[in-house]
């Protein structure tokens, strides 16, 4: 079994002991980090689809969850880049009754490494909060929305008209599994991106910089 074969199998057993350790070495074989990215994500893939198999249980869920956490912890350095350039800040969360926050790690990671400020709201984020946040912090030109559940795309669109109806001049970007670019259009997002790579080119590309 390669390393990044080896990553990817201990992340779907939730070994977060274990993980950070097989990432590194997988880093110092050569392994490009991107390579050991996707390993993990695809194992993410695996594990959901056990769930919706009722083969494991939501505890098998987290468990696996952190030790991807664990496992993007060691990747961060070699992912992201120094971000020294302020573009100006951008608020990023995942909307209200959503707890799933890996894809919007790495897209904060992502979007950041393009030369961004970010404040992280976390999970669970009311409409109103992303409101406050854009508000409350200097330079904000970006608010960056995940949603990773069909049943909290309508929080998605109640963030997005919230952050509009606000008057506030700043840019919505949006994403997350369920999403479609169709939808990102249809409940006024100004962007949309299917995965954390391309939401930070999508974040320079929509303020214009
Ligand atoms: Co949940 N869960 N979960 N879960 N969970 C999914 C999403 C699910 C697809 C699993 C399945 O059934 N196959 C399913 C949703 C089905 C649906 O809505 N159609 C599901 C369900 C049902 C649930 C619960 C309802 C289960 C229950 O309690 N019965 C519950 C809901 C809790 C809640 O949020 N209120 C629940 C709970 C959980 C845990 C807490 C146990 C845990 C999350 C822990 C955590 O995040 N800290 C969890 C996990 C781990 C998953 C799966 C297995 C993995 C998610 C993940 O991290 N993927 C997931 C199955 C799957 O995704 N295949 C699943 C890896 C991550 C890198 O990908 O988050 O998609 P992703 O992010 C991507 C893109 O989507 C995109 O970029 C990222 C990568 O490049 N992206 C953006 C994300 N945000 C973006 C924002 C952008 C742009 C791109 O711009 C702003």
């Amino acid at each position: 079994m390669s390393k990044v074969e080896d990553v990817k199998a201990k992340v779907e057993a939730g070994k977060s002991k274990l993980v950070p350790g097989l990432v590194q070495e997988a880093l110092d074989a050569g392994d490009a980090p991107q390579a050991i990215l996707a390993a993990m994500i695809d194992a993410m893939s695996v594990v959901g689809e056990k769930f919706s198999k009722g083969e494991i249980f939501v505890p098998e869920m987290l468990i696996a969850a952190k030790a991807m956490a664990k496992g993007v912890e060691v990747l961060k350095p070699s992912l992201a880049g120094d971000g020294s350039t302020s573009l100006g800040t951008c608020v990023i969360g995942t909307v209200a009754g959503d707890l799933h926050d890996i894809g919007k790690n790495l897209v904060s990671m992502m979007i950041e490494s393009a030369g961004f400020d970010m404040v992280d709201l976390g999970v669970d984020v009311p409409a109103e909060k992303f409101v406050e946040a854009a508000k409350e912090n200097a330079n904000v030109k970006l608010v960056a929305c995940s949603g990773l559940l069909t049943t909290t795309m309508p929080a998605l669109k109640e963030a997005v008209a919230t952050i509009k109806g606000s008057g506030l001049d700043v840019k919505v970007i949006v994403g997350g599994a369920p999403v479609t670019p169709e939808y990102a259009a249809e409940i006024g997002a100004d962007a949309y991106a299917p995965d954390a790579g391309t939401a930070a080119v999508k974040a320079k590309e929509v303020i214009g910089a």
